[in-house]
């Protein structure tokens, strides 16, 4: 492939920088050669799924501003998560968003996927929309609606999702509901949750045995009054009453503003039902922006409890699946997505560079000051050339970013797909 050879290229330009780079660090951090190395193959086994959506750019509530070059169909869409794994070796598998994503041919996309060494993560439903030539109209929701047809409907297509997985090497189905109520009145709030849950009971029964189910919650939408799986709570009670394989998931845009979403994930995990992440950054709501460009001391933190976690032997189920939800306007989609397959790996090297032994000791001492400093030394450290060497390591760019300027990435798209190409899908 002409990108290998270009990437050796500029690899090896770079890697004099680069090693100066990583003896310097060492000595910062202090770290033994074997320590760093553990801390290396740790986050370069990190790996974050790209969804098929976030490729092109998205818009705002009035309008689109195409990056050009956007993929037109699944083939380019795998293509382009293939180049951000080429790069940065942190995404080896895409979401896929049915029906935006359903495959003309299953065993050629298998293939596809296989030359790109990627894999198919989480199955997404989409009943937010009505797709064209549908029997009934989920205006008035989906899964909780008051006609039985239309349940039935949604959870045909959520079946319907499923068998596209299975097809293509899935085991996960992501649900995520526009279910709601746009006034007072409106919803008979107990019965919306009630008829929710039956919907989703018929959906997990038919779920392969290896399957698991992830239940996304948002607390609002625009022009919403009520949403039938606003919180984590709502979410957790659903997921136990459907049955063993059905896990929260968590997207760090769907919180009210100053949530303190790390004590959720805190809980989750305690109660075993955390299942996955959907990674964004956010100021407002759900601004799907890059992930750690607002908050990324609370990313950190998220970090700090999922690696807590995976210590802990008393927490059941700490497999967790990670995923970018992210949105562009104004960033091209590509680079975006680097920035955050970036700043993840940074701060889960920052969490893995936590002392938790001296942070259990100063919370049992109460020693408010030194557990505070035990996590700000770990989060002040600069780790930029761990990840830089992971990523080297695994046959991957010493600085994605600045390789996809330099090869005029985005210039070869266009001059490929056009200026005006539309992703499907958002
Ligand atoms: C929602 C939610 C879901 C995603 C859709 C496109 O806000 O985050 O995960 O499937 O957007
Ligand atoms: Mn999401
Ligand atoms: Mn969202």
């Amino acid at each position: 492939m002409r990108i290998e050879s270009e990437l050796n290229d500029y690899n090896g330009r770079h890697v004099k920088r680069h090693e100066k780079q990583v003896s310097l660090a060492k000595q910062l951090l202090e770290l033994e050669d074997s320590e760093w190395n553990k801390l290396v193959d740790a986050i370069a086994s990190f790996q974050v799924a790209v969804p098929s959506w976030a490729l092109g750019t998205g818009g705002t509530r009035f309008g689109r501003f195409p990056a050009g070059g956007e993929p037109r169909n699944l083939e380019e869409k795998i293509e382009d998560v293939g180049l951000l794994h080429a790069l940065s070796k942190a995404t080896d598998s895409i979401s896929l968003h049915i029906p935006w994503d359903i495959p003309d041919d299953v065993a050629s996309v298998k293939a596809q996927l296989a030359e790109n060494h990627l894999s198919i993560d989480a199955v997404n439903s989409n009943t937010f929309q009505d797709q064209k030539g549908q029997d009934f109209s989920y205006k008035f929701g989906s899964l909780c609606h008051t006609d039985a047809g239309v349940r039935e409907e949604a959870i045909e297509h959520n079946i319907e999702v499923i068998r596209h997985g299975e097809a293509l090497g899935s085991t996960m189905l992501s649900v995520w509901l526009a279910d709601g109520s746009n006034f007072p009145g409106q919803h008979n709030f107990r019965q919306a949750y009630e008829r929710t849950l039956q919907s989703l009971m018929k959906i997990y029964a038919a779920m392969p045995d290896n399957w698991s189910m992830l239940l996304e919650y948002k607390p609002y939408e625009p022009n919403f009054y009520s949403m039938v799986l606003p919180d984590w709570g709502t979410s957790l009670k659903m997921c136990e009453a459907c049955g063993e394989r059905a896990d929260v998931l968590v997207d760090l845009g769907h919180h009210l503003p100053n949530t303190n979403i790390e004590q959720i994930v805190a809980r989750l995990t305690h109660f075993g039902r955390l299942g996955g992440f959907h990674f964004n950054g956010s100021q407002y709501g759900d601004d799907d922006l890059t992930t750690g460009s607002i908050k990324p001391f609370q990313l950190y933190l998220i970090f700090v409890e999922l690696v807590m976690a995976k210590k802990d032997k008393s927490v059941k189920n700490p497999a967790v699946a990670y995923m970018i939800d992210a949105s562009h306007n104004t960033k091209d989609p590509l680079v975006d997505l680097l920035m955050s397959l970036e700043q993840i790996r940074i701060a889960y090297a920052k969490a893995l560079l936590t002392d938790f032994n001296a942070l259990h000791r100063a919370q049992e001492e109460n020693d408010v000051a030194g557990a505070e400093l035990i996590l700000q030394r770990a989060f002040q450290s600069d780790v930029r050339p761990l990840l830089a060497d992971a990523r080297l390591k695994s046959g991957g760019c010493v600085d994605p970013i600045a390789f996809f300027n330099e090869a005029r990435v985005r210039e070869n798209l266009v001059s490929q797909r056009g200026k005006l190409s539309v992703a499907t899908g958002l």
